[in-house]
């Protein structure tokens, strides 16, 4: 008998022959549990704690397996009973604990942490319901609460709780765990903290709850709706709850290993992800005065222990807490944050680096790069434009803190584990070794123009693709074509992500062949968003979206070239099916606005071929493969942010201008349109794309069109796209997490 027999036999009392799919899944977690309990976990004199609002961990058994050496012999195990890990992997529900990258990143960050063996942990909430879980209504998202907690989860309650103190009560922490496991076995932890008094019973309607009772409502959702001010508050409750659990443990912690919190900084270093968790500077300061320690050697101890991460330069992202918001839920705080800021202004006399504004608000941002000793992008660009521009004032005080870490994915996850059968033809091709060290990817090049290797390659993709066909149509009830091109965007809903540039292409299309210009393949264009509850006009592209799908779906002249498909609850589930059938990838953001991307790399690394703008991490893709291998357009980073510095950017001469761009937009609100969607919605987005469009998708258009269409007719030539395919997979190991997290290592946290 091997394990998963013996395991099944000692819980069920029975073999696996007689036991359901829902059983072996709770037999496999608990076997994988004690598996790595059983595994060094990583130790060191200083510990980093990773400090993060979202972990987008994804299902985690097929990957612990993979990371523990088991898999193989599990699923070799399973189909001796005619079953398989796909089966079993379908039972596990998805953790919603994060939005998109930023959580993400987070969770391939403690991935290569603990595959690297540093002394590492994460810190978090145990969010109950996750972000929210989208459902399509009469073209229009919905949401409902996303459970995922079940008797028998990955999470293992700990008896270290702590006293949290709010203005006018406190409450009392959990904590949780959940292994992480690293490739070839060792181990690190992520701490969710929780109370126990929460009431899921709170939620009513859709997502909406009690906004007041923070003892049962503070950690039903990640993001709780922030358009009412009942909601931002909370999200402050939120925050401190995770900052002070994290200053707590990180002091005990330190304690235990011999520091007399006077040494802190040899202890513990804290990476604040974004400004969520910058609550933890004045926190931490509090905790060491309590302890005995004086005012300015506290705010020194804690400078050198912190580091802070920027994933963004979109102003509105970039969190001001009114102060009376920090008065009512954590007053505790306020003397000290304006001690902080005191200590400022007496220095630099200058109001665009205070903490506190002349509207009273606390700038977190800047609170961290005072009070931290490292500053970084996420992206070579962003960082410059960081440097250059968004926190200039900053960098000409602080030029020694900031820093560029280019973001990076565990290949564990996004190809080991969600395309084998590339990874076998690689391993086939090149060995093994790439696994460990990803830049062992350039050795495909050799192959880059042999088309016994380029064939394989393609007979990979469109095994892929079939799998998602069946996927989906299981799944979802959507049927697509395996044999059309599959051009693909999947990523947060935001304007400055442009989905409505793409959906405006395929309005282009579709009248191009209603015209009679027909593609010479068909194409299908996949869309996969969650728009924020509150974001309005985020939520009317996805109604056009899903409009354009009915549509075209419905039109039997043009259903045969074109289709249109919004996967409902994009999560990390289906962007392991989505990514590795991917032909064509969208990366169209407005140059300057996406700090990184990191699903660009995923992609990437599956063998697909971008078209993007120079912005975030694509500037780096482009050049490591060179302008024949990714389709760049657009205007670049440095003229975008002139237009926004001169204000001369008027897009509705842009729609008088150009017919092409004029019958797209005017098609938003035809007959046609609001046969099958709401005129508040479709007029609300027409209006906003003629008076507004801040960020810019009618300049880009026409180039974007081009380009897309080039794409299109480069497909053709199967063999030179195959080279691009390969091209891509060979340069993609710099994109490795392993090799980021090697550089925050190196850099910031030297562990
Ligand atoms: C948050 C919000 C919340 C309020 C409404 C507007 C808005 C706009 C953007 C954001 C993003 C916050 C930070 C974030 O998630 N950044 C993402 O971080 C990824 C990991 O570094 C990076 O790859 C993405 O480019 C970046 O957008």
């Amino acid at each position: 008998m091997n394990a998963l027999e013996v395991k099944i036999k000692d819980t069920f009392g029975t073999d696996l022959a007689h036991v359901s799919n829902e059983q072996i899944y709770v037999a496999l977690l608990q076997m994988v549990k004690e598996e790595a309990s059983k595994k060094v976990s990583n130790e060191g004199k200083k510990k980093l704690y990773y400090i993060s609002a979202e972990f987008l961990i994804g299902k985690l058994l097929s990957n612990n397996l993979i990371n523990l050496g088991l898999y193989d012999e599990v699923e070799t195990c399973l189909q001796q009973y005619g079953k398989s890990m796909a089966q079993i992997e379908e039972i596990e529900p998805e953790p919603s604990l994060g939005n998109g990258g930023l959580g993400r990143l987070a969770a391939c960050f403690l991935d290569s942490i603990a595959t690297l063996g540093l002394n590492g942990d994460g810190v978090g909430l145990n969010y109950h319901f996750g972000l929210f879980r989208q459902v399509f209504r009469d073209n229009l998202q919905t949401e409902t609460p996303n459970p995922w907690m079940e008797e028998t989860s990955w999470l293992t309650k700990t008896d270290t709780t702590y006293r949290v103190d709010f203005g006018g009560m406190s409450l009392t922490s959990r904590m949780y765990d959940i292994d992480v496991v690293g490739y070839e076995g060792r181990t690190t932890k992520l701490h969710l903290f929780d109370v126990d008094t929460i009431d899921e019973t709170l939620v009513g309607d859709g997502i909406s709850f009690d906004k007041e009772d923070i003892a049962k409502n503070l950690t039903l959702f990640l993001y709780p709706d922030d358009s009412d001010e009942a909601g931002r508050i909370l999200r402050v409750y939120q925050q401190y709850f995770m900052v002070s659990n994290a200053a707590h443990l990180i002091l005990d912690e330190a304690v235990a290993r011999g520091s007399n919190l006077h040494d802190l900084a040899d202890y513990a270093t804290v990476q604040i992800n974004d400004t969520h968790p910058s609550m933890v500077i004045p926190e931490l300061i509090r905790l060491l005065l309590q302890r005995g320690i004086q005012m300015d050697e506290a705010i020194t101890i804690v400078t050198n222990t912190c580091a802070y991460t920027n994933h963004t330069i979109l102003a509105e992202a970039l969190e001001k807490w009114p102060s009376h918001y920090l008065q009512k839920a954590v007053p505790q705080l306020l003397p000290i944050i304006y001690e902080l800021n005191n200590r400022v202004n007496d220095k630099f006399h200058d109001k665009s680096v205070a903490i506190i504004d002349d509207e009273n608000r606390v700038h977190m941002a800047h609170m961290d790069i005072h009070y931290g000793y490292s500053v970084n992008g996420v992206a070579y660009l962003h960082t410059e434009i960081l440097k250059n521009s968004e926190l200039n004032n900053f960098y000409q005080i602080y030029p020694e803190k900031f820093n560029n870490k280019t973001n990076g994915i565990t290949f564990r996850r996004w190809l080991l584990h969600c395309n084998h059968p590339l990874a076998n033809l690689l391993t086939e091709l090149i060995g093994d070794g790439y696994k460990k060290d990803a830049t062992e990817l350039e050795r495909l090049a050799q192959f880059a123009d042999d088309s016994c290797v380029l064939e394989k390659l393609l007979a990979v993709k469109n095994e892929k693709k079939r799998e998602l066909a069946v996927y989906l149509k299981n799944t979802q009830n959507i049927d697509i074509n395996p044999d059309s091109i599959f051009d693909i965007q999947i990523k947060r809903l935001h304007e400055y992500k442009r989905q409505q540039m793409n959906a405006l292409y395929v309005i282009d299309k579709y009248f191009e062949i209603k015209e009679g210009k027909l593609p010479q393949r068909p194409i299908t264009v996949i869309f996969g968003a969650k728009a924020a509850p509150a974001y309005t006009i985020a939520k009317d592209i996805i109604h056009v979206i899903l409009c354009l799908q009915e549509i075209i779906a419905n039109d039997p002249e043009v259903s045969p070239y074109l289709s249109v498909v919004m996967v409902e609850n994009y999560n990390v589930t289906l962007a392991e099916k989505l990514i590795p059938a991917a032909d064509i990838h969208e990366q169209i953001s407005l140059a300057s606005k996406e700090a990184s991307g990191t699903s660009n790399m995923k992609f990437m690394l599956n063998g697909a071929v971008a078209i993007g703008t120079e912005d975030g991490a694509n500037v780096e893709m482009h050049q490591f493969v060179g302008d024949d291998n990714i389709y760049i357009f657009g205007e670049s980073s440095d003229d975008v942010i002139a237009h926004y510095e001169k204000a001369d950017y008027v897009s509705r001469d842009y729609y008088e201008q150009d017919p092409t761009i004029k019958r797209a937009v005017d098609f938003l609100v035809s007959d046609t349109m609001m046969a099958v969607g709401q005129r508040e919605n479709l007029e609300r987005l027409y209006h906003e794309l003629l008076n507004k469009d801040w960020f810019m998708t009618l300049p880009d258009f026409e180039d974007y069109k081009a380009t897309r269409n080039q794409m299109y007719a480069d497909y053709e030539d199967r063999m030179a796209w195959a080279k691009k395919m390969l091209i891509n997979i060979s340069q993609a190991g710099f994109f490795s997490s392993d090799r980021t997290i090697a550089q925050y290592n190196e850099d910031i946290w030297h562990l």
